[in-house]
């Protein structure tokens, strides 16, 4: 998979692309990411990326020039363009739904704003998807994209073993997942619970299950009541589409 970024902050991901996990997939050839820098396509003396508002309103916003500059200079013609992905407070929340859908595309273009935000030009003419990881507001679209290429990048063929697939399966089924414990047995007065050392398989899942359960309804009642909703239980059934599944494809 490849994945190019637009930014006005190209160092932001010096130090994401070298990190465990993407600097693994990136040597094992599974995973190709460029990261440019937005100012190298403005064309004034002092490389000016963004300018104020129409209507007035506080902040500045960055300017269309530039990312159909190099958009057009990266990839030419339309057809030619990755899946082209804004980063941005009003977009589709991102969940795992999402990411894997993401990571099913060969190729993806993330647009990163900053200020109060790119000209709407940019999303009507450019992006496919206009996504948020969360209902908080960030500085720029930076972290967002960060957040994604690790989301996309550890579903790629190869990069996590076999880990992901039981794991996110039961993610998948829409609750929380249950406590973990690894050696020792007891540690500062706190012990593993019985049962996980019991060797009893059918004890243990009931256990989990009735924690993860338990944990949902408390931490997310909107997760538990979903799961309620879809019949509690069964992990992955095809759901009904929604408006959410359509994204206005440009081109
Ligand atoms: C970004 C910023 C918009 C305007 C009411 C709430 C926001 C500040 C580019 C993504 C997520 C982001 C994100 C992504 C890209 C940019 C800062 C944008 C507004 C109106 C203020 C600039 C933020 N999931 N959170 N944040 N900003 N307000």
């Amino acid at each position: 998979m490849r994945i190019d970024v637009l930014t006005l902050f190209p160092e932001y991901f010096s130090g994401l692309v070298q990190a465990s996990l993407l600097g693994r997939a990136i040597d094992a050839g599974v995973l190709h990411v460029e990261i440019h820098g937005l100012r190298r396509w403005t064309t004034d003396r002092h490389r000016t990326a963004d300018d104020m508002p129409y209507g007035g309103g506080a902040g500045m916003v960055l300017k269309p020039e530039p990312f159909f500059a190099a958009v057009d200079a990266l990839y030419g013609a339309v057809d030619a363009r990755p899946r082209t992905v804004v980063l941005t407070p009003r977009g589709h929340l991102l969940d795992q739904r999402r990411v894997r859908d993401l990571a099913d595309s060969g190729h993806l273009l993330l647009l990163c704003g900053r200020y109060e935000g790119i000209d709407e030009r940019v999303h009507d003419g450019l992006a496919h998807d206009e996504i948020s990881i969360g209902d908080y507001v960030l500085a720029g679209g930076e972290v967002a994209a960060a957040v994604v290429i690790e989301a996309v990048t550890r579903l790629q063929p190869g990069v996590m073993g076999n880990v992901h697939s039981a794991t996110d399966e039961s993610h998948a089924d829409g609750l929380l997942e249950y406590p973990q414990y690894t050696r020792p047995a007891s540690f500062r007065d706190m012990a593993v619970p019985e049962i996980l050392r019991s060797g009893d398989h059918a004890r243990v899942a009931a256990w989990r299950a009735q924690q993860a359960l338990e944990r949902t309804r408390r931490v997310r009642p909107d997760l538990y009541a979903r799961w309620e909703r879809r019949g509690g239980r069964n992990p992955h059934e095809p759901r009904p589409p929604s408006d959410d599944d359509i994204d206005d494809a440009r081109d």
